[in-house]
């Protein structure tokens, strides 16, 4: 094929690599930082299934080496590391103003300067403040702030936002004390119980232009959460370093995304007059019949600040150590986990964005869908085995040369894309393509390369800078890249139109945002100097790309940067700051957009790299609603920043395909709940590696129960769309109609965490707070506050073992399959029947569930007729809601909302709004009545015996074809079921 092409993923499940030309090119470094000599001339061409090539021409690879930093040892792991809390001054306070909405004061270093990791600043202005009724905030910041216009102490707010002043605030149940010996230091405590939640006492707050570190104690066994991204159980460790440095890295524990925030969660024993005791979870108590003798209360804590840092939990302390910025600290007062996370959303990152009803459906993708043939047969075969597909995702492969907003115009034209799209979307189905973070720069030399985003781009001034001003040139798929550089007010626009033109040749309906860490890979600016190369194959073997041979790079070439470590003290050294946190890279300035990148208003990346992935996201937001105005903006993005969930979702990011993965993605989900971003899936069946059928069973079981439900698959991996496996078919139509039928529930609780900060996914503990036992739970979780799902987490298992919470205070359970009542005991693990195919879910008493026959796609499901499911608690109640919209308006003006109410033998529906739905109500099921003489009526009339079945030994009450009594729709109006 004559057409020029760099390889293409799309085309190398079958590659081979030839070799042709050895010869170097070196040059030496230009001064950059980083900047590296591509030496390795290759040709590349590829095999396509029938034999033959699809593209061959020779391309440079950049080398290996170019993407290796300093080898640095990590502060925490050097027994010479000189600890700050030994050998710096700490501070006193004087100039002490105290009222009643906090205090202020002035902290000065208390002794010599200790230039620990970075040079101590000499004079702090400290700012208490009682801002609301639930909010504590402590300001830590230099006194004297030497810049006219940027401060790297200083967090913008139009980056980030501020919690900002309430008129009422006397309610609140947080208390600030100080002391100056031995030195300042100070501590919050819960007011109505006196428990200390966050002391400094007997540590020394350290703070230097380049290091900031504050100790607080912390109880015995304590239970915090969060403090995220992290590949982690739930309840975290209690040796564990939480690095909070936005990293393209899927596999160790630190990853995508930055929340410096946790949750505090403590238990109490009661004697019924106010607290007693502090309980330790491990062994933990086990609770007996008579009611729980426990409660607990729950705090956040939250630091504004967006450089790198290190959490560093020990056994008795947490060390929060940054490598810049300010102190900038809320406590939200809970008492409760709902509340703390309400409370964390509403005031400090925003509520998450309302999706579309859309999203809720199911999704594929894979890295190595090769065109819109394979697409079409994909979305077919689907259909074919009758499982549903709501959205079918393409990878880099559709581009053209993996740059952004482009096609390749051989194996996904845009003339194909027209009917393919058409047809897509007559069907109720829908496309979202990756947009990668970076930006190909073309080689000035060849005219035929030339890039139109790139070029508006860079005449806009859209792109990152090198510290000369000169543009920074990192390299990403497409070979040398530049980087958008968001805090030019030039970039959004620029990112709005491109989105917007490309939208008219591929109407995509959403858009995934990948590699926004922002990742990087090379070390440093390595295309400068080498632009006339590109496009180049990155300094690694795609997945799959067999016999991949890439040059060594000359002897002598290192971009160690070993020059540009000496400096500390004088200026910041923020390529290698002199604290070292324990990156997953080592150095900061691998795989990633290095921090010594310049942004046009002279901001270095340094002082705001954990913010990229965050406005890319809002970038892409602004974009979405000017393609589609009005509409939610469908996006899933990987890295992400406190407050990311009101413009995105997210996903879990480069996972495997193994058992354990499939766990973690329970505490991930976990975590994001707290983050406010409840739109958050993982990769189904798993990326990396082969998955198999036992797994992926399982898997596309579990998902089916997460916001976000998609299956993902790396490059060259062996297929695993759940129809490649027939008992991963049936599994998967199995959970699917589950999760249709539930759409409605899902929904609304996706519309109460819009409004109110509430969470979808939930750990047991949060729904039921007085149960320590249940602090560390992530191998079951409960979707919303109704359903319990205990999924099968190992392979070989045909029971699974699980705790039923509440039991202890009455709570009763449902198996969702058989309707039965569940005999277990409180407080022990319960053996749960679950072979192959079966996901153990279980309804909680006192609910009701609003669902709607499931159809293919959601939008055939919303023209289905209704149905409830309501679970009697012991007292025979039960209460429930349902929110209803057109499902895509950004503000609807018309909605509907029905409040169900069950007592004495009545269900009352009672009906609000404006939203016209006309659909009928087709079945109620009721469980856990109490014996019924089959005389059921709605609205004071009787309903044929024929719609009525009433099974006593089991407790259920099923009515069935009730859409003719309900044919002008079951939400016209409000009204009452009785049966009793
Ligand atoms: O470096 O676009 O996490 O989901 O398939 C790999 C290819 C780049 C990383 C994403 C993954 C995606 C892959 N991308």
């Amino acid at each position: 094929m004559a057409r020029s092409g760099f390889i293409r993923a799309a085309s190398i499940l079958f590659p081979l690599l030839i070799l042709v030309n050895g010869q170097t090119t070196s040059n030496s470094a230009d001064g950059l930082n980083g900047s590296a000599q591509p030496t390795a001339l290759a040709t590349v061409g590829t095999v396509s299934i029938d034999g033959t090539h699809t593209a061959f021409r020779p391309i440079f690879t950049i080398p290996a080496s170019a993407d290796e930093g300093a080898t640095l040892l990590p502060n925490i792991e050097d027994p010479q590391a000189v600890n700050a809390q030994d050998v710096c001054p700490g501070y006193k306070a004087s100039q002490v103003k105290d009222d009643e909405r906090g205090l202020t004061a002035v902290l000065t270093l208390a002794g010599a300067a200790c230039n620990a990791y970075g040079t101590d600043i000499e004079v702090l202005n400290l700012k208490v403040e009682y801002q609301a009724a639930n909010r504590l905030a402590i300001s830590i910041s230099p006194a004297f702030i030497d810049s006219s216009n940027y401060s790297h102490y200083i967090v913008p707010e139009d980056l980030v936002p501020r919690p900002t002043l309430e008129s009422s605030y006397t309610d609140i149940d947080l208390d600030f004390n100080w002391d100056n010996e031995p030195t300042f230091w100070f501590s919050v405590t819960r007011h109505s119980t006196g428990d200390v939640l966050f002391t400094t006492e007997n540590q020394k707050l350290v703070f230097e232009n380049q290091f900031v570190e504050f100790v607080s104690s912390l109880p015995d066994d304590y239970n915090l959460y969060g403090l995220g991204e992290r590949i982690h159980s739930l309840r975290l460790n209690h040796n564990l370093t939480a690095t909070i440095y936005a990293a393209d890295a899927g596999d160790p524990i630190d990853v995508y995304g930055s929340h410096p925030f946790y949750l505090d969660t403590r238990y109490f024993e009661t004697d019924g007059h106010g607290k007693q005791k502090l309980v330790k979870n491990s062994p933990l108590p086990r609770g007996n019949s008579g009611g729980s003798k426990y409660e607990s209360y729950s705090h956040g804590v939250y630091l504004r600040n967006m450089h790198g840092q290190e959490v560093r939990l020990q056994p008795d302390s947490v060390t929060w150590r940054t490598i810049g910025g300010s102190i900038d600290l809320f406590f939200f007062d809970g008492p409760s986990q709902r509340e703390v996370t309400k409370q964390y959303q509403l005031a400090a990152v925003g509520l998450p964005a309302l999706q579309s009803y859309w999203g809720f459906g199911y999704h594929q993708c894979r890295w190595g869908y090769r065109n819109w043939t394979e697409l079409r047969q994909v979305v077919d075969t689907f259909k074919a085995f009758d499982i549903p597909l709501e959205t079918i995702w393409t990878d880099i492969d559709y581009m053209d040369q993996y740059r952004d907003f482009t096609v390749d115009p051989v194996t996904f034209p845009v003339s194909e894309a027209q009917a393919f799209l058409e047809q897509l979307h007559a069907d109720g189905q829908h496309y979202i393509p990756i947009v990668d973070s970076a930006i190909y720069i073309p080689n000035p030399t060849n005219s035929s390369d030339a890039y139109a985003t790139y070029t508006r781009g860079n005449e806009s001034g859209a792109f990152l800078l090198n510290p000369d001003g000169s543009q920074y040139i990192g390299a990403v798929w497409p070979g040398y890249t530049v980087f958008p550089d968001w805090l030019s007010k030039y970039s959004i626009p620029w990112w709005v139109n491109e989105m917007v033109t490309w939208h008219k040749d591929i109407p995509f309906d959403g858009i995934w945002i990948d590699m926004s860490e922002v990742s990087s890979f090379c070390v440093g600016s390595c295309g400068t100097g080498n632009i006339t190369l590109n496009p180049v194959h990155p300094p690694f073997s795609l997945p799959g790309e067999v016999g991949n041979i890439i040059y060594d790079y000359p002897e002598g070439f290192n971009i160690t940067n070993a020059t540009d470590a000496a400096s500390a003290l004088a200026a910041s050294n923020v390529n290698h700051p002199p604290y070292v946190i324990n990156h997953v890279q080592g150095d900061l300035t691998v795989h990633a957009v290095s921090p010594n990148a310049t942004h046009h208003n002279g901001v270095q990346e340094y002082d705001v790299h954990n913010l990229w992935g965050h406005q890319i996201l809002n970038a892409t937001y602004q974009a979405l609603l000017s393609v589609f105005p009005g509409k939610r903006p469908f996006i899933i993005g990987r890295s992400t920043f406190a407050g990311s969930g009101k413009w995105s979702g997210h996903w879990g990011g480069d996972n495997t395909s193994k058992w354990y993965y499939m766990y973690f993605s329970i505490p991930q989900a976990l975590s994001f709940s707290l983050f406010g971003i409840p739109m958050f899936g993982v990769d189904t069946c798993g990326f990396n590696g082969n998955s198999d059928y036992e797994l992926c069973s399982r898997w596309m079981q579990l998902s089916a129960f997460f916001p976000f439900y998609r299956n993902h698959n790396t490059l060259s991996a062996n297929s695993q769309e759940p129809y490649i496996w027939e008992s991963v078919a049936r599994a998967s139509r199995t959970a699917m109609n589950i999760r249709y039928s539930l759409l409605p529930y899902i929904y609304t609780l996706f519309y109460q965490a819009h409004t109110t900060g509430s969470t979808v996914m939930r750990a047991l503990a949060w729904e039921f707070p007085n149960e320590p036992l249940l602090a560390g739970v992530d191998t079951q979780f409960m979707l919303g506050p109704s359903l319990l799902i205990t999924p099968v987490l190992e392979p070989g298992a045909d029971t699974v073992n699980g705790i039923f919470p509440g039991i202890i205070d009455g709570e009763v359970w449902y198996d969702w399959y058989t309707q039965e009542k569940v005999q277990a005991q409180a407080g022990v693990n319960t053996t749960i029947n679950a072979p192959l195919g079966h996901i153990p879910v279980f309804i909680r008493s006192g609910s009701v569930l609003p669902q709607q026959e499931p159809g293919y796609t959601t939008a055939e499901s919303r023209k289905n007729p209704w149905g409830l499911l309501v679970a009697l608690s012991e007292d025979g109640d039960a209460t429930g809601s349902l929110y209803v919209d057109d499902g895509e308006s950004l503000e609807p003006t018309d909605t509907l909302t029905v409040a169900f109410t069950v007592m004495n033998g009545k269900l009352k529906a009672d009906v609000n709004g404006n939203y016209k739905d006309t659909n009928s109500l087709g079945n109620v099921t009721i469980m856990g009545v109490d014996g019924c003489d089959g005389n059921v009526k709605l609205n004071g009339e009787k309903i044929d015996d024929s719609k009525v079945d009433c099974d006593e030994g089991t407790g259920v009450l099923k009515l069935t074809g009730l859409n003719d009594v309900t044919k002008s729709g079951a939400w016209i109006a409000s009204w009452t079921l009785s049966w009793a």
